[in-house]
């Protein structure tokens, strides 16, 4: 039996989904982020932090370690590439998505679903949008190295880690220009295809259309962590930062 502590927003979350109904294995859905589950998340996540598996009495936190406990334990519908170096690159995909992608994309987000009153600091958007550019220079360059608009040729881990991030830029003001990044965005638009993306799109709209009605979600204090604070102080908006910690509206992992 396998159970995922889920949340219908979080892109680390909707990552383990896909691949769970990509490899075709039945699982429950918990969500992790309503109030009144946090004991039992805690019981399998100390930091307090969905995605969590738990697959009989053997628990996985951190969505690149579940996916790989997946593919070990369920082999049969495989979601890393066949060689060597196109592991490598899916896996450094994924890392990007899951850091640096992640970590702009929530920044640049939190206008559009917390409850706030103040406005996104200047430049924020701007910066966000500039070093997105670059990542996706980067993953552009990488995808030379491939002659189909779906890298892998199936659906992978990259694909997972990357697709809610790739879906949410548009509602976030944000951009992936075709005619800099053709190969990125023909990617994009061949993860259209595939059942598990329209599936996870589907699921995100409903989320979110319940999302301000939902007191069981958290929407006044943020969670922060690692990455998404390291963006934030490197890109130079440390007093937008301070003043919500003085404010109190700063949530931390547990630990
Ligand atoms: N490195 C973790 C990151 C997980 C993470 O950041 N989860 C966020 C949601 S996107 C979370 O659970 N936050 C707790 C909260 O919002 O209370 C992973 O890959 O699974």
């Amino acid at each position: 039996m396998i159970t995922l502590f889920t949340n219908g927003f979080s892109p680390f979350a909707r990552k383990v989904a896909m691949a769970l109904e990509y490899k075709g294995l039945d699982f429950e859905s918990i969500e992790g982020l309503s109030r009144h589950n946090r004991e039992r998340l805690l019981k399998v996540n100390p930091r307090a932090e969905v995605p969590a598996l738990l697959d009989d009495d053997i628990c996985v936190v951190n969505s690149s370690e579940i996916l790989a406990f997946l593919e070990h334990k369920y082999p049969a519908r495989p979601i890393y590439p066949k060689g060597l170096n196109a592991c490598v690159v899916a896996r450094a995909l994924e890392r990007m998505a899951d850091t640096a992608i992640d970590a702009i994309i929530l920044n640049c987000s939190i206008w559009t679903w917390a409850i706030r009153e103040d406005k996104e600091p200047p430049g924020l958007k701007e910066c966000g949008q500039r070093d997105l550019d670059a990542i996706f220079a980067r993953i552009e360059a990488m995808l030379g190295d491939f002659d189909t608009p779906l890298p892998f040729g199936h659906l992978t881990v990259a694909e997972f880690a990357l697709w809610p991030h790739l879906t949410a830029l548009r509602s976030m003001g944000l951009t992936l220009d075709a005619s800099k990044y053709p190969r990125l965005h023909a990617w994009f638009i061949a993860m259209r295809e595939h059942k598990t993306c329209l599936d996870d799109a589907q699921r995100t709209t409903n989320f979110m259309k319940t999302l301000k009605t939902n007191d069981e979600i958290e929407r006044t204090k943020l969670f922060w962590r690692g990455d998404r604070v390291e963006w934030l102080l490197a890109r130079g908006f440390h007093d937008w930062f301070y003043g919500e910690i003085k404010a109190g509206r700063v949530l931390w992992p547990e630990y």
